[in-house]
């Protein structure tokens, strides 16, 4: 017990910490014939974050917040710091070679790079440099989350894009880093979910969250709800049973919506819960991008034993069709993605 005057001992000898770079070798040693491009992928990945990283926590001294005055692709402004994620993250991924194909949320085309480099491991990486950027205005968290595939060893450069957008099974990593009150890479290779939480003080990510699973008992629900009386009854109906106290221990599951994907879904990869951008009148295919946002979040939040759902399909299971193509996305706890399905068939609790 400690008085009130009392403050009680907080240890910080939590070492030794692995570094992200040190798990990625690990992880690369378990496969002899391993020529290293992917570490080198996933190192180029983490140093744009870095960089990323320190323009978002240096955004309100330097004049890098607000809007450029262009549109992207989407018909969204772009802001400042959209502008700055997509470059550096372009920048890196040339720089270090291994990527040949970069869709990115911000351009309106795929972009090719390192064509004519010697490799026979070719990576097309998909993007949103900067998601949830109208945050960085009021400075709460922002994302960026990122999707890799492997390119065949020939194909054809006019339909590269044909040949990279594949069903998000095929993904061979998928990642995101959130820009919260600290700064964390979490990405899978399809064994596993790790987090990395960076330390400024040594500019190294650092292994803080190992093998993330998802909590089955969930804690949040997250939708803009603002937009109630668009949604479909069924999925009205899905709220009104989310609000219910559970009858036998009386708890309520929380509602928590920051308007950044990445945060809202980390926080519930944390706690447990979901979150839901459906279908709406304005938006009938929803507005997140399968690409660049459902599909490596599905992966992610498969491989820490939760589900990703349209409504009525697994997420990863799509075709793609177009680098910007949008989807409904129910993602998060098993149990509560499961049971939205149920209520969009008609097949609710009353
Ligand atoms: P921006 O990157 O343009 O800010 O969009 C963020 C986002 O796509 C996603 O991260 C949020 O969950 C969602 O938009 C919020 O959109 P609504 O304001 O329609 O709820």
């Amino acid at each position: 017990m400690h008085s009130d005057h009392e403050i009680p001992p907080i240890s910080n000898a939590i070492e030794p910490f692995i570094t992200l770079e040190q798990f990625i070798l690990e992880q690369e040693d378990r496969f002899p014939h391993s020529t290293g491009a992917f570490s080198r992928l996933l190192r180029d990945l983490s140093v744009a974050a870095k960089i990323i990283n320190r323009n978002i926590r240096r955004a309100g001294l330097l004049d890098i917040v607000g809007e450029v005055g262009t549109v992207n692709v989407q018909g969204e402004m772009q802001k400042k710091l959209d502008v700055i994620a997509e470059r550096e993250l372009e920048r890196a991924l040339r720089k270090g070679g291994e990527c040949c194909l970069i869709g990115s949320e911000e351009q309106p085309e795929t972009i090719p790079i390192n064509q004519n480099r010697e490799t026979k491991e070719r990576y097309a990486i998909f993007f949103d440099p900067l998601d949830g950027s109208s945050n960085t205005d009021v400075n709460a968290s922002v994302g960026t989350i990122f999707s890799i595939y492997h390119l065949p060893e020939e194909y054809e450069p006019a339909h590269v894009l044909d040949v990279a957008l594949q069903p998000g099974t095929q993904q061979v990593a998928a990642g995101y880093v959130a820009y919260g009150s600290s700064t964390m890479f979490v990405y899978t290779t399809g064994d596993g979910v790790n987090g990395f939480t960076l330390d400024p003080s040594i500019g190294e990510f650092l292994l803080s969250h190992p093998n993330v699973r998802i909590p089955s008992t969930p804690q949040m629900y997250s939708i803009n709800e603002a937009d109630f009386d668009d949604f479909d009854a069924s999925l009205q109906a899905y709220l009104r049973w989310l609000k219910r106290r559970n009858p036998e221990t009386g708890a309520r599951i929380r509602s928590r919506y920051i308007g950044a994907f990445v945060s809202d879904f980390h926080r519930n990869l944390l706690t447990g819960g979901i979150y839901m951008y459906p279908a709406t009148a304005a938006s009938p295919e929803g507005k997140l991008r399968l690409m660049y946002e459902a599909n490596p979040m599905a992966l992610i939040v498969e491989q820490a034993g939760g589900a990703a759902s349209t409504g009525s399909k697994r997420i990863l299971d799509l075709a793609p069709t177009d680098l910007h193509q949008r989807v409904p996305l129910f993602i998060g706890s098993r149990s509560l993605v499961e049971k939205a399905e149920a209520f969009l068939r008609g097949e609710g609790e009353a």
